[in-house]
C-alpha cells in the first residue's frame, strides 16, 4: 500500500493516553496529541530560557553559550535565576520535553497497534540524562555536580569530572559501556553491509539475494547466523546496554567510589595466586 493511502487508512481517532480526541489530529506529517502540545510547550519555554541565559551571559556565540548549574554551596535548594535557577528550570523543561516525546511515541505505537520498543529505547537515553542531572547530583547532595548546558562547557565538565577520578578509562562500568558502543557500530556496519550486499548482487542484472543468502554468508564465515529478526534484537540489546552502562559508570563515581579508578583494580592485583610475586605490585 502506498504511503499516502496507508496514512489515510490509519489516521483515525483513538489510542490516545490523555486528552481523548481533543488533540487527536495531525499537522502536516506530524501527529500532535496531548504530548505533542506538551513537547512544544517545554521545548519552546526551555529554548527561551537558554536565550535569556545567553543575554545575561552577554554572548550570542553558539559554542560559548552556557547555562550553568548552581554553585555547590546551594546544595539541593532552589537557586536565584542568574545563579543556576535558570539551569534548574531548563532541566525541568528538558525532562518534560523528553518524557512528552516518549509518550507521544507510545500514542503513535498504540494507534498503529505496534509494540513499545521505540519509546522503551528512548527511555534508556532519558534515563542516562536523568542520571547525570538528577540522580547523581541528588545522591551527592548538590545540583552543582550536574553538567552545564553549553556546547564547549559540557565537554569541560566531562573532562574535569573524568580527571577527578584519575584515569576514568579504568572505571569498569565505563569499559563495559565503551565496549557496547563499539560493538553496536560493528553490528550496524555488518548489518547494513549484509543487507545492501544482498540487495545489490555482484553481477549486474542478477535478481536480489534472499534472507537465505544472508544466513548462509555468516554460516560460511563464522559457522552461525543470528538470523534476520535476531540481528535486530541483538542491535537493540547492544545499544540499550551502551546507554545503561554509561548511566551506571557515572552514577557510581562520587557515590560508591571516590578515589582514582586505577585503585579499584587492586583487588585484581591482590589475588592470592600472583600477589607478592616478583614484578607484581606488592
Ligand atoms: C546525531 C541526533 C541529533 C542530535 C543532535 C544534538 C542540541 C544542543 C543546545 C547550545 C548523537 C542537538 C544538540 C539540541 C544545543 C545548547 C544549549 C545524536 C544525533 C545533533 N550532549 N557530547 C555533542 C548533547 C552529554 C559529549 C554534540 C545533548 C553528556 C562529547 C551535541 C546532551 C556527556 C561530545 C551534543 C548531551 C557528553 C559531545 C553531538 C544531553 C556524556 C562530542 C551529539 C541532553 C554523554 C560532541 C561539541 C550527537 C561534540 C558532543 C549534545 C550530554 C559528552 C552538541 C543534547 C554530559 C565527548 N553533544 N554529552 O551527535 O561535538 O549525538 O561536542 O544529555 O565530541 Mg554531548
Ligand atoms: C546522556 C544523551 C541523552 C539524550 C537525550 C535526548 C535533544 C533534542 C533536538 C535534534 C548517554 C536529547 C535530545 C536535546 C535535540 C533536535 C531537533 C546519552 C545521553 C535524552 N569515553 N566519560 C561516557 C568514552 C573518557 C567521562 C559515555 C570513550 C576520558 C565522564 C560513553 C572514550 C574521560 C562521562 C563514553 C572516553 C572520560 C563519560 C557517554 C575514549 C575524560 C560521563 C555516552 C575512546 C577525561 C558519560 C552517562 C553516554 C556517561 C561518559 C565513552 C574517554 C570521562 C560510554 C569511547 C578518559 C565523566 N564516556 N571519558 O553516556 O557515562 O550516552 O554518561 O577515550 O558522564 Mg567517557
Ligand atoms: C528507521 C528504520 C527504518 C526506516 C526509517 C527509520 C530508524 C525499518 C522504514 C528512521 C530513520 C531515519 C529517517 C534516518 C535519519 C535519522 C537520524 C540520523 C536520527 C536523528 C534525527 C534527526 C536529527 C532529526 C530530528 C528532527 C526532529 C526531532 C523533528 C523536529 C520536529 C519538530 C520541532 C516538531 C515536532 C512536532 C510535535 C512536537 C507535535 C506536532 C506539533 C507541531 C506540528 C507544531 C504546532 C504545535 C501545536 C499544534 C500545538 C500547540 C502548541 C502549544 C499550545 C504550546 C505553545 C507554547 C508556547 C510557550 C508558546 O529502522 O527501517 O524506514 O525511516
Amino acid at each position: 500500500m502506498a504511503l499516502l493511502s496507508f496514512e489515510r487508512k490509519y489516521r483515525v481517532p483513538g489510542g490516545t493516553l490523555v486528552g481523548g480526541n481533543l488533540f487527536d489530529f495531525w499537522v502536516g506529517p506530524f501527529y500532535v496529541g496531548f504530548f505533542g502540545v506538551t513537547t512544544v510547550f517545554f521545548a519552546i519555554l526551555g529554548t527561551l530560557l537558554i536565550l535569556w541565559s545567553a543575554v545575561l551571559q552577554g554572548t550570542w556565540n553558539p559554542f560559548l553559550i552556557t547555562v550553568n548549574p548552581p554553585p555547590l554551596e546551594y546544595g539541593l535548594s532552589p537557586a536565584p535565576l542568574a545563579q543556576g535557577g535558570l539551569w534548574q528550570i531548563v532541566t525541568i523543561c528538558a525532562i518534560g520535553a523528553f518524557v512528552s516525546w516518549m509518550l507521544r511515541q507510545v500514542e503513535i505505537c498504540r494507534k498503529l497497534g505496534m509494540g513499545y520498543h521505540v519509546p522503551f529505547a528512548f527511555g534508556v537515553a532519558i534515563f542516562a540524562y536523568v542520571t547525570l542531572v538528577v540522580i547523581r547530583p541528588v545522591l551527592m547532595g548538590a545540583w552543582g555536580y550536574a553538567f552545564p548546558y553549553g556546547i564547549f562547557t559540557h565537554l569541560d565538565w566531562v573532562s574535569n569530572t573524568g580527571y577527578t577520578y584519575g584515569n576514568f578509562l579504568y572505571n569498569p562500568a565505563h569499559m563495559i559501556a565503551v565496549t557496547f558502543f563499539f560493538t553496536t557500530t560493528l553490528a550496524l556496519a555488518l548489518h547494513g553491509a549484509l543487507i545492501l550486499s544482498a540487495a545489490n548482487p555482484a553481477r549486474k542484472g542478477d535478481t536480489s539475494r534472499t534472507p537465505d543468502h544472508e544466513d548462509t554468508f555468516f554460516r560460511d564465515l563464522i559457522g552461525y547466523s543470528v538470523g534476520t529478526l535476531g540481528i535486530h534484537r541483538l542491535g537493540l540489546l547492544l545499544a540499550l546496554n551502551a546507554g545503561f552502562w554509561s548511566a551506571v559508570c557515572i552514577v557510581v563515581s562520587g557515590t560508591v567510589w571516590f578515589g582514582n579508578w586505577e585503585l579499584w583494580w587492586n583487588w585484581w592485583l591482590n589475588l592470592p595466586w600472583w600477589a607478592g610475586i616478583e614484578g607484581g605490585v606488592n
